[in-house]
């Protein structure tokens, strides 16, 4: 399904005079108001292949109301439309062998034509495939048997092949591997070889490309991750060398982790490659970004602002920004738009802390003070500096509202059928 420019135009003009208003309240009070137009309007946050269809749990899965993407072309599709909705979702991330591409120049072209290019590609050792010869039951990169890990590794070398025929330039390698129980394994051993498998696949890194070492402290295994936290992911990307970077997926942690502490320390050593946002209230929930702790997320966009400036990166470019969530009672497509709409506000909050005055309250221990200048960014409503900057860039004012009036699902279900299901999870 295309959107037509001239119905967004349409949309926008029934809703612009409340919008200026909103936004002139808001503008009268920034500082280097075109700077941060500017800086949300170059911001792109790349969009899973594997959430646009309607996610389940491992108790069940929920029929949709339907007209959910059947193939890798329709995906794409429907990352076309949110872009063309809110103009910041201009990238796609693989998840290889769910989303194949067959025809790598069809496919890379299908997305030039709606403006997306392609973000990391994620590898899939977590999961027996019907024809793979090794089970990854007892791990895959951490085996105790070399020929596991040698299939673990051929994989990988597999993804990074088809990302160089799409034009991707990462690869995010997130491994299930661990234990379940106290002496299953010898943690040492799975940590050895686990980096000399990785070792193996960075061997393989084109000369552009960059290798994500994703952490996660726990599920499927629940005794012991072999690539558990940020400080065992940071050990490895450092062994590795120069192009490996760790992977922060907000739920990833346990329970009341400092992330926006860690980021800014991975950022310091120049060793942070980006994010898979999502939110959560217990673990892995993944959902929607900034459902459930909003001022955390700010938090971390603070650290990132202030770090990306002080080290001289290009907020749009120099790191990966992608979405790791999936829904089983949202609509797909409005989860995300909420998501990269979550991402754009504390964004956008962040450029409004006043740096130069916080620096002055922490030399002078003025918590108060730090305190007030944080929250004065984070209590402003910064929604019509986002939807100014998606204005001028040719998108829907209020993306969600846009999709309801004209009833996209319901032409989507038209197009496709009731009955689809996405492929992947
Ligand atoms: C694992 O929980 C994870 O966050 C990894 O990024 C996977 O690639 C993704 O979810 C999909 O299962
Ligand atoms: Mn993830
Ligand atoms: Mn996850």
């Amino acid at each position: 399904m295309q959107v037509e420019k001239y119905k967004i135009d349409e949309f926008n003009n029934s809703i612009e005079s409340a919008h200026k208003r909103k936004f002139d309240f808001v503008a009268a009070d920034v500082n280097k108001l075109e700077d941060i137009l500017k800086k949300l309007a170059d911001f792109q946050v790349a969009i899973p292949s594997w959430a646009l269809g309607t996610g389940g749990t491992r108790f069940g899965r929920f029929p949709s109301k339907g007209g959910e993407p059947r193939s890798l072309e329709e995906k794409i599709e429907d990352v076309g439309l949110l872009h063309a909705l809110n103009r910041s979702s201009g990238a796609i991330s693989l998840h290889i062998p769910w989303d194949i591409p067959s025809n790598a120049k069809s496919i890379k072209a299908l997305a030039a034509q709606h403006g997306l290019k392609f973000d990391a590609m994620n590898s899939n050792t977590f999961q027996d495939q019907p024809d793979q010869k090794h089970s990854y039951k007892f791990g895959s990169m951490q085996h105790t048997d070399k020929a596991v890990r040698k299939q673990a590794v051929e994989h990988n070398i597999e993804v990074i092949k088809y990302g160089v025929e799409l034009g991707s330039e990462s690869l995010t390698v997130w491994l299930a591997d661990g234990s379940c129980f106290p002496g299953q394994l010898n943690f040492r051993n799975a940590f050895q070889n686990t980096l000399e498998s990785l070792q193996e696949v960075y061997a393989a890194l084109p000369d552009a490309w960059k290798l994500f070492v994703e952490y996660k402290a726990f599920e499927p295994n629940f005794y012991s991750t072999t690539v558990g936290d940020w400080g065992q992911s940071l050990l490895y990307a450092s062994k590795l060398g120069p192009k490996a970077y760790t992977l922060v997926d907000l739920g990833h942690h346990l329970p009341n982790a400092n992330i926006e502490q860690i980021v800014s320390l991975l950022l310091m050593e120049g060793k942070l490659a980006g994010f898979h946002f999502n939110d959560s209230k217990y673990g892995d929930d993944d959902l929607t970004v900034g459902s459930i702790n909003p001022y955390q997320l700010f938090l971390i966009f603070k650290e990132l602002v202030e770090g990306m400036d002080t080290r001289g990166m290009n907020h749009a470019s120099d790191l990966g920004w992608m979405i790791d969530a999936s829904h089983n009672v949202k609509d797909p497509l409005e989860d995300l738009l909420q998501s990269v709409e979550a991402i754009m506000v504390a964004y956008a909050q962040a450029l409004l802390v006043d740096e130069k005055a916080l620096k002055e309250a922490q030399l002078s221990n003025d918590v108060v003070r730090a305190q007030e200048i944080l929250q004065t960014a984070y209590r402003t409503d910064v929604r019509p500096l986002v939807a100014e900057a998606r204005l001028r860039a040719g998108g829907a004012l209020d993306p969600v509202a846009f999709y309801r009036t004209q009833d996209v699902r319901g032409n989507l279900v038209k197009e496709r059928g009731a009955k689809t299901v996405a492929t992947g999870l």
